[in-house]
Formats: C-alpha cells, structure tokens, sequence
C-alpha cells in the first residue's frame, strides 16, 4: 500500500558555493582549489562570477519561498571564513552566512548546510592539502567557527560532499591534481575520514539539537549478468565506490572487502595510533547521498577494457583486472550521457536502509540538459518527467518502510557544472547567462519551476 509522504518532510533544493556564488575574490574571500583551475575544463566557463549568488541571494531567497522550499541546502565556502585554511577568521566572509541564513530562516526555509564541497582552500593544498595531516585539525578549526557562529540556527549539517567522487574521480572534477598514485588519493581520503570524524563530535557538543551527517554519492552497482563473478565484481564495486564511506562513517570501519582491495593495489593507508578508536567513536545522526543513476559493471575483460571511456564522474567506470564498466541495456541516457534509473533510486534507499537503520536524506538528484530561454520561458518537460519519476520512487521506498528525511534535488537554480561549464543546467530557475558571456544574469521561473511548487504543496501528489 502507498504510503504518503512524512509531513515533515523536506522538500527542498540543492547548490554549493563555489558553483553558484561567485564574488570569487570579494570581501576578503582567500582562493580555493577551485579558483586556481581557470577555465576548466578548457571550453568552459571559470568559476569567477558564476550565477552571482554572492550578490543576489535575497532575489535567489525570495524566489525559494515563492517556489514553497521547505529546506535548502547550501554550502559555506571555507575560504571564506577562514582565507588562507587555518588562520584568521575573516568576518566579512562570516556575515555573509549569517545574511543568507537570516533571509532562508525568515523565509520559513530550513537552512542545511554542507561545509565542504570540494573548495579547498589553496593555501592548504600547496601544503599538501588531504595529504597533509595537518589538514585535519584545520578543518576541525574551520567547523568550530562555522558551529560556534551558525549553531543557533542551521541544525542539519553536511560534512564532506561526495568524497568518494574526489577520491575515485578527482582529476575530472578538478580538486585533485592529474597524476596522484592511488596511495596519495587514499591516504587523502582517510585524513577526510578522521576530519569528518572530528566535525561529527564538535557538532554534538557545539551545536544544540544539531543533527549531522556525511554526504557521498551513492551509487547502487548492479551485474552486468547473473554469472557469479560478474555478481562478485558488482559487490566489489559497491564495497570500494559506496560502502567504504559509510562503513566508516556510521561503523568506523573499514570494510574487509575494500581494504583487501586497498591491499591488493598497495593504496591502504598509514594509520595513527587513535585514529580508529576516534573514527569508531562517533555515529552521524543520519544519512546524507547524492543520486544521479546507478552502475553497471562485469568481472574483468579478457582484452583488458576495462575501464569505459571520458572522464567524467558517472562514466569513466572501470578498474583493469578488478571489475570492468558496463552500460545497462535497459537504461536510457540525458543528454551527457548519464544513465537514468528511477528504479535505482529505490534500490539504492532499500540498500542503505537495510545497511545501517539511519534516516536518509537526499542531497542531490537531477537532470543535467542543455535549456533553452524563449521568451522568458523554459520549457523543461524532460526534467520534469526525470523528478516526477524519481520522486515516485521515493514514495514507493516510504512505503517500503524507509525512514527518508527530504528531497534536495540538484539544483535549486542554475549553476556552473563540475566540468561541463553553464551549458548544463539542473536549476528550477534560470539564470541568463552564456559560457563566456555574463549578460544580465536575470533569473526566470522553468516550467520545471511551477511544477515543483505544486508537487510541494501538495506535498509529493502534482
Ligand atoms: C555532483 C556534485 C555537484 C554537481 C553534480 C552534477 O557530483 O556534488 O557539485 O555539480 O554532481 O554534476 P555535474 O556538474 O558534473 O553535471
């Protein structure tokens, strides 16, 4: 039997800082890894300006509540709280936060707020950014000062967004330098493990009531066949690409099949005397995840293939003599190419529910296309159908017994891509800009727009 959605459900929409603010440079904002890249991809826009955010956000808020947004989740660029990574706190940079927050909150929108998505602060890097050990305590610093000032009034907060995705994708989306061996990647990733790990309990003692969680894309992998060792490869890729994050957010383990594989590939990291006692010591409230499709994969290829090609973070699938990437015959494609598995997303909530009995939120999940601005309008049909088809099995995954928190599809207006510039769109709202022209950057309401008011006020029924 169907059942409707919690009435406290949030429905909300999703951005991140460095994707939709610009002002890169302003107010005493410090570089990001991000900042340093330029125009990259090359072809693309850079991140300077982006959608402006940083100087319309109360137009962006207005039009939230007039879109009915129950929650919205952003992020807080860490550069510009504390510039240079680890030293003085910059307080133009703070009040900006405590500008948007103030209009979301008197906007009856709940605040969420992600701490870090894939900004990095550049002086950090230069020290060897997750590398670096040091980096840990640094972000401790960064999350005391962000709980310490925003506590009293953001209680849902993200950790890291998709470390996974900065870990098995870097290069593509730009926040890790082309070339790292896989040990430097994962030693990076267990220095975001521990940081996580202190953000969780300085969130617990700081912040009143404060619920927090880790963000990873999510990806349930499916097996190219039933033959057992394409069904092997498929629990492999599910242990290495999902479980490894979120073994060891909620349990602080690493789990056996993907640090046999760290092992086996000479990644598995140093680790301190400590370090797993604090990683086992603490639990998230809940957990967070990005959905855009699922995988498909099969035991390694004869001819070696085994790595599908581009390198893009929902493609480049693969790894030679592990397991290989394959397309899913039943799947359709958007128009870059990613898969489209509604079906998938109930998989996915059913898989990490039976995994660790934590309520879910859904952070990200949306339809990259190339929109097209006529006459003020957007007809966005396609991206309705792909949010009214996911959003159905959300439903379906409530009935299914899943404890499901919110709905933050990506994104809540138009933003710059992680590597594909401003000709992909997610946004409910447009923002008229091209690749390398800014125009007026005005804002325009989709159809997609007008939809989704309906879907929240009629909470899940449009
Ligand atoms: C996720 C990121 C976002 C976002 C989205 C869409 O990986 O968390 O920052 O951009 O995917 O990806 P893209 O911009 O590459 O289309």
């Amino acid at each position: 039997e169907l059942k409707a959605f919690p009435a406290d459900f949030l429905w909300g929409a999703s951005s991140s800082a460095y994707q939709v603010e610009g002002a890169w440079n302003e107010d005493g904002k410090g570089p990001s890894v991000i900042d340093a890249l330029g125009y990259y991809p090359p072809g693309t826009s850079d991140y300077t300006v982006a959608s402006d955010h940083y100087h319309r956000f109360a137009e962006d808020v207005a039009l939230f509540a007039e879109l009915g947004l129950k929650a919205y989740r952003f992020s807080i660029a860490w550069t510009r709280i504390i510039p240079d990574g680890d030293g003085e706190v910059n307080p133009a940079g703070v009040a900006f936060y405590h500008r948007l927050i103030d209009a979301l909150v008197a906007a009856g929108i709940t605040p969420i707020a992600t701490m870090y998505h894939f900004d990095l602060p550049a002086a950090l890097d230069a020290k060897g950014g997750w590398q670096n050990r040091e980096c840990v305590d640094a972000f401790a610093k960064f999350a005391e000062v962000i709980f310490g000032e925003y506590g009293d009034k953001v209680k849902h907060w993200l950790t890291i967004n998709e470390q996974n995705m900065m870990v098995l994708y870097g290069e593509a989306i730009g926040t890790v330098k082309p070339g790292q061996p896989k040990s430097a990647l994962y030693q990076a990733n267990h220095h975001m493990m521990l940081a996580q790990a202190k953000a969780n309990l300085l969130c617990h003692e700081l912040v009143p009531d404060g619920l927090i969680g880790p963000a990873p894309n999510i990806a349930l992998c499916y097996p190219e066949t039933c033959h057992p060792l394409d069904v092997l490869a498929a629990d492999d890729f599910n242990a290495i690409r999902n479980w490894l994050y979120l073994d060891m957010a909620v349990e602080g383990r690493y789990n056996s099949v993907a640090w046999a594989y760290l092992e086996e590939t000479g990644a598995a990291p140093q680790i301190a005397q400590g370090d797993l006692e604090l990683l086992a010591s603490v639990r998230p409230d809940f957990i967070a995840f990005n959905y855009y499709a699922t995988h498909t994969v099969a035991r390694p290829r004869s001819d070696g293939q085994d790595v599908a090609t581009g390198g893009d973070q929902q493609i480049a699938v693969g790894e030679k003599g592990i397991y290989a990437g394959a397309s899913n015959p039943f799947l359709p494609h958007t128009e870059f190419g990613w898969e489209i598995d509604p079906i998938g997303f109930r998989n996915t909530f059913r898989a990490l529910w039976d995994r660790y009995h934590l309520p879910l939120l859904v952070t990200e999940n949306g339809l990259g296309a190339f929109d097209k601005l006529e006459d003020g309008q957007v007809h966005d049909s396609y991206r309705i159908d792909y949010l009214r088809d996911h959003i159905a099995q959300i439903q379906l995954a409530v009935s299914d017994g899943v404890d499901v928190m919110g709905y933050c599809p990506w994104s809540a207006i138009d933003l710059v891509s992680t590597h594909q510039g401003v000709s992909k769109r997610y946004g409910f709202i447009y923002v008229r800009r091209d690749e390398f022209d800014l125009l007026d950057l005005a804002r325009f309401k989709k159809d997609s727009f007008h939809w989704y008011a309906k879907v929240i006020a009629t909470s899940g029924a449009d």
